[in-house]
């Protein structure tokens, strides 16, 4: 029956499609009320019309060259090197975070669900289509059973984001994909199952992020997904902190807005987009991409930033004066450790993910001495990282290129402040929201044919027999 059913829906998609551009093509009166169309179907509409655009371009410029790599380059993470595509959101290291076109703190307002239809199709959804991805995530919500065994069977003093990693990993055999590609399908329709795949991921991942969270910290049963509520909403209250003015509510939304995407060539987007251009499903996929983003260079920094900010604390027995911050500074750097929270590849401006942070701080939690920390903190980093950056140029070495905030400086302090204490939990949060990027990212790759990614290493002797000659 399943496997009927997913054969049918193709058809069925197909049917629609027909039914929606004549919806479009037809004339409407100003009383009319025109729905926008379900994440499938605008999908299903748009993505002809992308292939052809693609098509296009590579047909014009497809000789054209658009970056050089050098040596350091190469040695140095491939920074910088345009060797990728992502339609999803880009960085621009003097602005941030874009959405679709769209400046972040232009559409801090939206919820996830609008974010994730944003995403993957360029518009926002209206009320009608925001309510079908609703009711789509109802339907999809129930976790395995197998997974709760899974995590119960996990060490107890497993990393959180270890037991979420693996229980996706351990949904793998849920893969509509995986089950259409054994029997044979078409290359065009690659997306379909893919798309599947992924809401039925994103449905669940606020309940298992909120299981792992409730079974690590024993925080007794696990609370059920509630339908008709957002999903946002629903994992604040899956966690089980009280929230009595729903505040808390409010900022899971903006969180889980703010850490969606950050283009393609970050560690774990283009982890997870590596693993599925070989054609692995979104399980595996996404539960590789975000072992990357466990790591404490990227997601698991926010982890790393409220533990020295607590620390601070503790030190100077509340929040620190400048000097102090100053004196803590300097001796976490010259201890060899990084300022977590600070700096990045990309953006060379503070975060506005940070920025939209602080002002959420600034409205709800003013006065909580954590979160005048992060304050006080942000008015003296980037000084100290700059000096500390002459220094290390004169010592011959490089400077650090971006002295300002990251996303994940100031939103650990928020968490505290509701309860979440568990800071080693915060890179599962971040990875909830992470997932609606990755999977935008997977699907538009896959109906977009894009190609398994392999590009050339070269030896440290061939570079020593061809630089110079290059
Ligand atoms: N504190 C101390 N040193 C820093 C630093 C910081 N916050 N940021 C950069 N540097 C150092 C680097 O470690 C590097 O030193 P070495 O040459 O000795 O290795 C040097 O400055 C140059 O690095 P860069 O070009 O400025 O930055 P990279 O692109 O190499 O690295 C990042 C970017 C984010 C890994 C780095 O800034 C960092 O480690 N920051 C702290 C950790 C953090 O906040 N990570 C979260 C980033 C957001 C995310 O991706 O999730």
């Amino acid at each position: 029956m399943a496997e009927m059913s997913c054969r049918i829906l193709p058809i069925v998609w197909i049917i629609l499609r027909r039914m929606i551009d004549t919806l479009f093509q037809s004339r409407h009166d100003d009383s009319e009320v025109i729905h926008m169309a379900t994440l499938q179907e605008a999908l299903a509409k748009k993505i002809p019309v992308w292939r052809e655009e693609l098509a296009s371009v590579k047909k014009q410029y497809g000789d054209k060259v658009i970056s050089g790599v050098t040596v350091n380059q190469a040695y140095g993470g491939m920074r910088g090197v345009k060797g990728m595509i992502c339609d999803t959101s880009v960085v621009e290291p003097d602005k941030g975070l874009i959405i679709r076109g769209r400046p972040l703190l232009e559409i801090k307002h939206l919820w996830p669900e609008e974010i994730f239809y944003l995403l993957l199709t360029g518009d926002e959804p209206d009320a009608h289509a925001k309510a079908s991805l609703q009711q789509d995530y109802d339907k999809r919500a129930q976790v395995p059973e197998y997974v709760w065994d899974v995590l119960h069977a996990m060490p107890a003093d497993s990393h959180p984001m270890c037991m979420f990693d693996t229980a996706i990993l351990v949904m793998e055999k849920e893969s509509v994909f995986r089950q259409w590609y054994d029997k044979g399908m078409t290359k065009g329709e690659y997306w379909i199952p893919t798309l599947e795949d992924s809401l039925a991921l994103l449905a669940k991942l606020p309940g298992i992020a909120a299981g792992v969270y409730r079974i690590r910290y024993n925080k007794g049963d696990l609370i059920p997904w509630t339908p008709g509520l957002d999903w946002g909403a629903n994992y604040a209250n899956m966690l089980g902190l009280p929230d009595p003015t729903g505040s808390f509510a409010k900022l899971m939304r903006l969180y889980l807005n703010f850490h969606s995407d950050h283009e393609g060539g970050n560690v774990s987007a283009n982890t997870c987009h590596t693993v599925g251009s070989a054609l692995s499903d979104a399980y595996y996929a996404v539960s590789a991409g975000l072992n990357g983003l466990a790591g404490p260079l990227h997601g698991l920094a926010n982890q790393e930033c409220l533990s020295w900010i607590l620390e601070t604390m503790e030190k100077f027995g509340g929040v620190p004066s400048e000097a102090q911050l100053r004196e803590f500074a300097f001796e976490t750097l010259r201890s060899g450790k990084v300022i977590p929270g600070y700096g990045h590849a990309v953006l060379r401006v503070t975060d506005p993910r940070y920025a939209g942070f602080l002002e959420f701080g600034k409205e709800h939690l003013a006065s909580d001495p954590v979160f005048q920390t992060v304050s006080a903190v942000f008015d003296v980093i980037p000084k100290v990282l700059q000096e500390y950056s002459e220094e290390r140029v004169k010592a011959g070495k490089a400077p650090i290129a971006n002295c300002w905030p990251n996303v994940d400086a100031g939103s650990g302090a928020l968490l505290y402040h509701y309860g979440l204490t568990e800071f080693p939990y915060y890179t599962v949060l971040f990875s909830v929201s992470r997932a609606m990027g990755m999977l935008s990212q997977l699907i538009l790759n896959r109906a977009m044919g894009t190609a398994i990614t392999r590009p050339k290493s070269v030896s440290t002797e061939w570079v020593k027999a061809n630089a110079p000659k290059a």
